[in-house]
């Protein structure tokens, strides 16, 4: 079995990244089923110039043949790779946030240094039978990168977070480098089909990519995929037989609504509370009946953005209780801090509602993991924002527009009155979803996706010879190339388009 290079940005011990939760428990469920190489930052910050090449390579005892190689990140690299051009410049625009991203000069040049020093190490590591599969925004020039130092191997990268429309990526000022960049990879995996439209948009308005009769898009002088494959969760890491005891009764039987976001300002929860509060003013008859748990980790707190989102928030939930509570009776359980994941899955049991209302996330996996935890004959209803990818699969949910209040504080009052029947009715469509494309399904449809693209590249288009590869380039910047010149040759007039000037 081929072995799986997995990138990422942060890589953890396995026993750790089953317990974070997200990502890290699929690719911490990989190592489970074959061979692999996770790769990437230690999460260590060193002095200086100090950062080396040379990754610290450890065997995993638990899995045969599987390794960890980390390399520690210098204080410039965090501060202007990570904080900086990662999560200052892309998360706020892919999050359609151009008003909290900071364009600062050197964020991109230390975002490609890093990126240039993983490939410099990694492509040591790399055997000729690996299948590489990078994850996420940190590292979307990694692959170019590779494929500079000589490396032919399948590489696919699955983008986490969503695709903003094209004018608002275009705002970027490194949008054509991230594009070239992008075009690098033999298939790149998106959470939702509106991911894929943005992207195949972007690529046509950015770099003059176009899509192919097989479906595959060309921009530069490559072929690539661009798929939907929704993550997804391990449904029965959450499903639990005996229900839950104490927390129920811990809140005098007024009923549980539970929010579980990471503190970041896309996850909606200004709104979420506005929305909470508005319900209690519209029906005073759920007042002292219902009580909104919002688990919120803190996150990134060295970017400014989150400090504001912070002091919303106990503004906000400060105000509600003071303007609803009783001596007995706190609306609003505001909790900054991480909980255990076992406690999560009760306290997601033991919850009404799970109410989910991002203004824009990647999947909201949070989501699933609710539905997966309730008890089947009597579960709970979730409230999930359209704007989280979760809203293309989980369409039984009570789906909501997260900047709607009044729509919002209405979808509690549906979830409270609904009948025992209607709930598991839609708790088993949502169910059927969730367990139809389980984190496992979704990394092995993106392997066997990926091994079928590089097939297809290498059937395609034996290596370029660099003489070949200049006068493609040359071509390129004339107004028409011959038919026949670009890679792969082309297949019809809808290839023959190649705008003059873009392609650089
Ligand atoms: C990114 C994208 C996409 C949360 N709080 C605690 C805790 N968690 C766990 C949850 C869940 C994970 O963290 C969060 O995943 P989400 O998907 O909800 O959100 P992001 O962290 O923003 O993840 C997102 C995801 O990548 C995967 O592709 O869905 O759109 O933004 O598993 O359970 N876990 C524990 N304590 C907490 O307090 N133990």
């Amino acid at each position: 079995m081929r072995r799986i290079v997995v990138v990422s940005n942060r890589v953890m011990e396995l026993r750790k990244a089953s317990q974070a939760g997200g990502v890290a428990v699929a690719i911490a469920d990989l190592f489970r089923n074959r061979p692999c190489l996770w790769f990437g930052w230690s999460g260590k910050i060193v002095e200086g110039d100090g950062a080396t090449d040379a990754p610290d390579i450890r065997a995993v005892k638990s899995a045969s043949g599987s390794a960890l190689a980390t390399l520690p990140l210098t204080a410039a690299e965090y501060r202007d790779y990570y904080l900086g051009y990662s999560n200052s410049v892309l998360w706020p625009v892919f999050h359609n946030r151009l008003d909290l991203a900071r364009f600062e000069a050197g964020f991109y040049a230390r975002y490609m240094g890093v990126n240039m020093r993983f490939a410099r190490a990694l492509a040591k590591l790399v055997k000729p039978d690996d299948i590489i599969w990078i994850h996420d925004y940190h590292l979307i020039p990694l692959g170019a990168e590779l494929r500079r130092a000589g490396i032919e191997n399948p590489i696919g990268f699955y983008l986490h977070i969503p695709v903003p429309p094209s004018q608002t990526f275009l705002a970027i000022p490194e949008h054509g480098e991230l594009a070239r960049a992008l075009s690098a990879y033999d298939l790149i995996g998106l959470q939702t089909q509106v991911d894929v439209a943005n992207l195949i948009q972007f690529l046509e308005d950015s770099v003059s990519g176009r899509i192919l009769q097989d479906g595959r898009i060309s921009a530069f002088d490559h072929r690539l995929a661009i798929e939907s494959f929704p993550v997804g969760i391990d449904p029965s890491s959450f499903a639990r037989a005996a229900p839950v005891k104490g927390l129920v009764q811990s809140l005098n039987s007024a009923v549980r609504i539970i929010g579980v976001d990471r503190l970041d300002y896309s996850k909606g929860l200004p709104q979420k509370f506005r929305a909470f509060g508005h319900f209690l003013e519209k029906y005073p008859e759920y007042q002292r009946n219902v009580v909104l748990s919002q688990i919120a980790p803190p996150t990134r707190e060295s970017v400014e953005a989150y400090t504001d989102i912070r002091q919303q928030l106990e503004a906000l939930s400060g105000k509600i209780n003071g303007m609803f509570g009783e001596l007995d009776w706190v609306p609003i359980h505001y909790i900054h801090r991480s909980a255990p994941r076992d406690r999560l899955r009760d306290i997601y049991r033991a919850s009404r509602i799970g109410f989910f209302t991002p203004l824009r996330d990647g999947m909201n996996l949070v989501s699933k993991e609710y539905v997966a935890s309730q008890d089947p004959a009597d579960p709970g209803v979730p409230i999930l924002s359209r704007f989280a990818g979760a809203a293309e699969q989980l369409v039984d949910a009570l789906i909501v527009n997260p900047y709607n209040i009044e729509e919002m504080a209405d979808a509690i009052r549906t979830a409270l009155v609904m009948e025992k029947e209607e709930r598991i009715a839609r708790y088993t469509r949502l169910m059927a979803v969730i367990r139809s494309y389980d984190s496992a399904t979704w990394a092995a449809s993106f392997l066997a996706t990926l091994e079928a693209a590089a097939k297809e590249r290498s059937r395609v288009a034996a290596p370029l010879t660099p003489s070949i590869r200049a006068s493609m380039a040359k071509l390129a910047r004339t107004a028409h190339a011959p038919v026949g010149l670009k890679l792969g040759g082309g297949r019809g007039k809808s290839e023959r388009r190649l705008r003059a000037g873009n392609n650089e």
